[in-house]
Parts: structure tokens; C-alpha cells; sequence
């Protein structure tokens, strides 16, 4: 049996990283809610990323959004970040904003807008070399809404063929990581709608092109644990993009609406390697908080995924084995129930204050007055610029 002090270890390792725009106002179509302060600048954005990580020391580096979080010097803002103790991570390219990309981006059949999509990618590539990021994410909204509106085989070729221009001028440490995405924006067909897609794109590219798994990304039903396995096995999950929905893209709190279906997946990270200290896979956070306090839906969010892992380091991996080879049904199922189940609160919570962090990071945030303190202090709080 495993106990908690012996995954302490491993938990200690454990990075989480957060969205930029998890801190900027967010909604739906029908309204966007501001919430008082909200950052007015990408520096504002890091700061609330860097207090996340301060009370709960899970979350060293932010991700940002380009051209949301676009800033004259992207050294200067590693340099910040770098003060208030967090790093910046994967830079996330955005062709979905610009009326040029209404028909497609590295999908368009006019070659100029292809082109125009592809700059843009290398654009961000040269932000990564101020910034220090390994990974360049790639999600595009590129798709049709009906049947006979393009034609979907040549737009995988130009795919191929705008992603391997994109894949050349990444540096020998870079990566690009694909996200696959079913539905929306586009509703008859998406040009990257799946795992599959993704893998076959990135295969053809080579070893650094890797896939990112949004686990809001799927049908209901799809049994995500699975692609997980299947991933890892090929060596090509590169990244999760963290969340929970309960219908389609919600982008809620990770482990808010299925903590079972998150123990699940964490349980095939830890199966296939991808918490090893060789693992290359990162863990991210893609969520929008459209009616909750941003800093604390983060620090929530961290801590959820942080009390998943501690579960599932903690399945009784021999007893499973052994259920397994016996062919017992059941017992293997109580075996993986009895992780699932286990409170491992108390536990989290004496060691964080053994490591001088606040037990209760959630507590902590609430009494410090941190965000009474934003709000009087920044007025004018911008959108996320997606929700
Ligand atoms: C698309 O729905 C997506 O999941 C991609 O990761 C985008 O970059 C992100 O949302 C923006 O929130
Ligand atoms: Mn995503
Ligand atoms: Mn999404």
C-alpha cells in the first residue's frame, strides 16, 4: 500500500500551468460580466498568475495568447514575471480573430490568407525566443458550416503544408503541439476535429510536433482516458488543456464537473509516464471564468488537479495487478474506486504548511483582502478577448 508521505515526492514536482486569459473578463454571446479587477495589462495578468502560484506553489509559469498578450518587449515581460517568481510558458497563436480567417487560416483555400496564417505562427515563434517558451500551441477554428462548402481534402493538404513551414523555424528545443477541437466555431466540418487528425498531422511533421489533448474537446461520451493511453503509448501527448464542461466547450473550473472523469485521466498520466521527471508532457489550464472571481476559479482550479494527482499516485497498483491477473472484475474495480475515494485533504493541507504555504490556499486568498485590493486599485478591466 502506498501511503502519503511516499508520493510527497512526486506531488512536489507537480507544474500547472495557467492561461493568460483566465484572468481577463470572460462570457458567452449573450454577455460578457465585468468583474472589478480585472487586469488592464498583460503585466497585471502575470501578477494574478504569480499570486496563484505564491499561495498554492503549483503554477510557476503562465501562458499567453498572441496577439492578445502582445507587448513591445517580451524580454522585459520574462524579466517581470521572472520578479514575482513565475516563468512564461507556451506561447498560444491565434488565426481566428482577423476577418481574413472567416473562410479558414492555414486552411483558406486563397493562398494569400494561408501565407498571412503561417507569418503569423512564425511571428510568435520569434516572441518564444524573447520569452524562453518551449512550445508553440497551434488551435485553429478553421472548418465549415455546410455540406459541399469547401473542399475538406485539399484544406488537410494545406494544412500539411502550412504546418510543416510552421514546424521548420522552431528551434532544436521547440516544440509545436496541435489541439484538436470536434465542433465550434464551425459546425459541419473542423479541419483539426480530432486526436486522429492531430496525430496524423503532427507524425508527418516529426518528433517535435506533438498533440494537445483539451479535455473539453470531445463528444459527451468520449471516453478521454483513453486517447490519453493511447498517446502516451506513442510517445505524442504533448500537452493537456485542463477544464470541465458538462455540454460542450464550457471551459469551467478542471474537476468541477467530472472529478471522477479527472482522477480517471491523471490515472493514465501516472500509468504512462507522464509525471516520470523525463516526462514532457505539460499540464495546462484552459478555463474562463465567467461569474467567479478569476484568481480564486485559478487557485481552485490547481489545487483540484493538484488533489487528483495525490489520489491517483495513490492506487494500489500491486493489488491491481493482482485483481487484474486473477481476472477479478470487481475486486480491480473496488481497488481503483478505493483511490478515487480517498480524502486526501487533510493530508494536502499539513503538507503545504510544512513547505510554508497557507494550508488553505483558498482561505488564505479570502482573508488577505487581495481582491478588495484590485478592485479599488484597477478600474477599466479588459475582456479575455475570447470566452
Ligand atoms: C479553443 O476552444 C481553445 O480551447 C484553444 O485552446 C484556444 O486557444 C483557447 O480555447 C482560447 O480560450
Ligand atoms: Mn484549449
Ligand atoms: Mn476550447
Amino acid at each position: 500500500m502506498t501511503s502519503f508521505s511516499d508520493i510527497t515526492g512526486r506531488l512536489e514536482r507537480l507544474a500547472i500551468e495557467v492561461p493568460s486569459w483566465a484572468y481577463g473578463n470572460s462570457g458567452t454571446r449573450f454577455k460578457v460580466f465585468g468583474s472589478p479587477g480585472t487586469p488592464r495589462t498583460v503585466q497585471e495578468k502575470v501578477a494574478d498568475a504569480a499570486k496563484v502560484h505564491e499561495l498554492t506553489g503549483l503554477a510557476p509559469t503562465v501562458a499567453l495568447h498572441i496577439p492578445w498578450d502582445l507587448v513591445d518587449d517580451f524580454k522585459e515581460l520574462a524579466t517581470y514575471a521572472g520578479d514575482l517568481g513565475v516563468g512564461l510558458g507556451t506561447i498560444n497563436s491565434n488565426t481566428f480573430q482577423d476577418d481574413d480567417y472567416k473562410l479558414g487560416s492555414l486552411t483558406n483555400a486563397d493562398s494569400a490568407i494561408r501565407a498571412k496564417a503561417v507569418q503569423h505562427n512564425l511571428d510568435c515563434i520569434e516572441v518564444m525566443g524573447q520569452t524562453g517558451s518551449r512550445d508553440l500551441k497551434i488551435w485553429l477554428a478553421d472548418g465549415t458550416n455546410y455540406p459541399g462548402q469547401a473542399d475538406m481534402r485539399a484544406r488537410q493538404d494545406w494544412l500539411a503544408e502550412g504546418l510543416s513551414t510552421i514546424y521548420d523555424q522552431l528551434g532544436e528545443d521547440q516544440r509545436l503541439v496541435l489541439e484538436y477541437k470536434f465542433f465550434e466555431p464551425a459546425f459541419y466540418h473542423t479541419d483539426v476535429p480530432d486526436w486522429g487528425t492531430s496525430l496524423v498531422q503532427c507524425l508527418a511533421l516529426g518528433e517535435r510536433a506533438v498533440v494537445c489533448l483539451d479535455t473539453g474537446h470531445h463528444a459527451p461520451g468520449t471516453n478521454i482516458e483513453f486517447i490519453v493511453m493511447q498517446l502516451l503509448r506513442l510517445g505524442k501527448l504533448g500537452s493537456f488543456d485542463f477544464n470541465s464542461r458538462f455540454y460542450a466547450d464550457d471551459d469551467l473550473i478542471v474537476g468541477a464537473a467530472d472529478p471522477f472523469q479527472l482522477f480517471r485521466i491523471i490515472t493514465e498520466v501516472v500509468r504512462g509516464g507522464g509525471l516520470d521527471d523525463d516526462s514532457d508532457v505539460a499540464l495546462m489550464l484552459d478555463q474562463c471564468h465567467n461569474v467567479e472571481d478569476k484568481i480564486p476559479g485559478q487557485i481552485r482550479s490547481v489545487l483540484n488537479v493538484q488533489e487528483m494527482v495525490a489520489r491517483a499516485l495513490l492506487l494500489d497498483t500491486a493489488a491491481l495487478d493482482a485483481a487484474r491477473t486473477e481476472g477479478d472484475v470487481l475486486a480491480a474495480n473496488q481497488v481503483f474506486m478505493d483511490a478515487f475515494y480517498t480524502d486526501v485533504r487533510a493530508d494536502l493541507a499539513g503538507w503545504r504548511e510544512e513547505r510554508g504555504l497557507p494550508g488553505d490556499p483558498m482561505a488564505a486568498y479570502r482573508a488577505s483582502g487581495h481582491q478588495a485590493r484590485l478592485a479599488e486599485e484597477r478600474v477599466g478591466g479588459h475582456q479575455a478577448g475570447w470566452n
